[in-house]
């Protein structure tokens, strides 16, 4: 069957894959910014603390053979859809066994093994990308969709707007995810935005808009399970606004000054993993214990993706030559 199950009816195993993951992902950008002060790494590096819930949800709501496509705050994405985190450390160490072969680094993750379509560093560009993609999907008749994911900022891009106009033309099978951490770099939403319901924005084109609570996994989950069964009945977009929150600057370079201490702190009660593991727990899911071992088992699993990345090569000096033109 190709609809995943409600989230209702998720067994305890399903659940604590979703944890795991979300996991995976924390441990992986929390060892990030000591690893960058050592120079390990070089170039822009935007960490995703805060905002598992949304790509874990989405990623466990569709298939293996899906598509996902992101912006520049990536490494979350392409982990969530399931590239093992060696490659993708070994990308931010520039290293020849990275995902992107050490070329792309932090916004420039692409797997196409797993269905993860990059990485793009500018804001609203892959959007069209996503489309043409749902386009060719269409075109081929395969029972396939996108799940494009994108921030805030994105949405007072022209190109949203052209994006989102010839995905509901042609009913593309595409499900725009607004991943709403209410900031684009230091501006918040409301400073650049003249609609703050950023899922209204789809009304101008006669596209549902649903917005949920990005901090939780089940959450995300279900509207995009919803909204993928659409996408593969013919039924066109849908545009899901999650509202969630990045508990780091922008990128490495910023203090985060323009958010009050009494914000963060707010946000960070509201952690989608261990309320989630909380929630699991209650439920009487799973055990506590359970999640230690998956705490554990996941630390170790970064850290060895930290030693794959330092011990592999460079890119040779012949690597200049390779991936330039793709050839036909
Ligand atoms: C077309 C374009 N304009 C400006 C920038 C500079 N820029 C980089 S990130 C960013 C903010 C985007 O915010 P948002 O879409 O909310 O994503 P978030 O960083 O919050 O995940 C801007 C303006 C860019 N990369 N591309
Ligand atoms: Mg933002």
């Amino acid at each position: 069957m190709k609809e995943r199950k409600e989230a209702s009816q998720l067994q305890s195993t399903e659940l604590l894959a979703m944890y795991r993951d979300m996991v995976r992902i924390r441990e992986f950008e929390e060892a990030c910014p000591a690893l960058y002060s050592q120079r390990k790494m070089g170039g822009f590096l935007h960490l995703y603390s805060g905002q598992e819930a949304v790509g874990v949800g989405v990623a466990r709501a569709i298939h293996q053979e899906d598509y996902m496509i992101g912006a520049y705050r990536e490494h979350g994405l392409i982990l969530a859809k399931g590239t093992p985190p060696g490659p993708v450390m070994a990308e931010l160490f520039g290293k020849a066994t990275g995902v992107s072969r050490g070329k792309g680094g932090s916004m420039h993750m692409f797997d196409p093994e797993v269905r993860f379509m990059g990485g793009y560093g500018i804001v609203g560009g892959h959007l069209p990308l996503a489309v043409g993609m749902g386009f060719a999907i269409q075109y081929q008749e395969k029972d396939e969709v996108v799940v494009c994911l994108f921030g805030d900022g994105a949405t007072n891009q022209g190109v949203f707007h052209e994006a989102m106009n010839m995905a509901a033309l042609y009913r593309v099978p595409v499900v725009f995810v607004c991943e709403n951490n209410m900031y684009g770099i230091g501006t918040a939403v409301g400073r650049a935005s003249a609609v703050e319901q950023l899922y209204k924005k789809s009304c101008a084109y006669e596209t549902p808009g649903v917005k949920v609570d990005g901090m939780d996994v089940l959450k995300v989950y279900e509207a995009v399970r919803q909204a993928a069964t659409r996408a593969r009945a013919g039924e066109g977009p849908t545009y899901i606004e999650a509202l969630t929150y990045r508990f780091r600057g922008h990128s490495i370079s910023d203090p985060g000054t323009y958010r009050s201490e009494q914000e963060k702190k707010l946000w960070k009660e509201r952690d989608p993993i261990p309320n989630f593991g909380r929630w699991l727990v209650s439920e009487g899911k799973v055990k506590d214990t359970d999640l230690k071992t998956i705490d554990a088992e996941e630390k170790e699993l970064i850290a060895e993706a930290i030693r794959f990345a330092e011990e592999s090569p460079d890119p040779g000096p012949e690597d200049l030559w390779t991936d330039v033109y793709v050839a036909s």
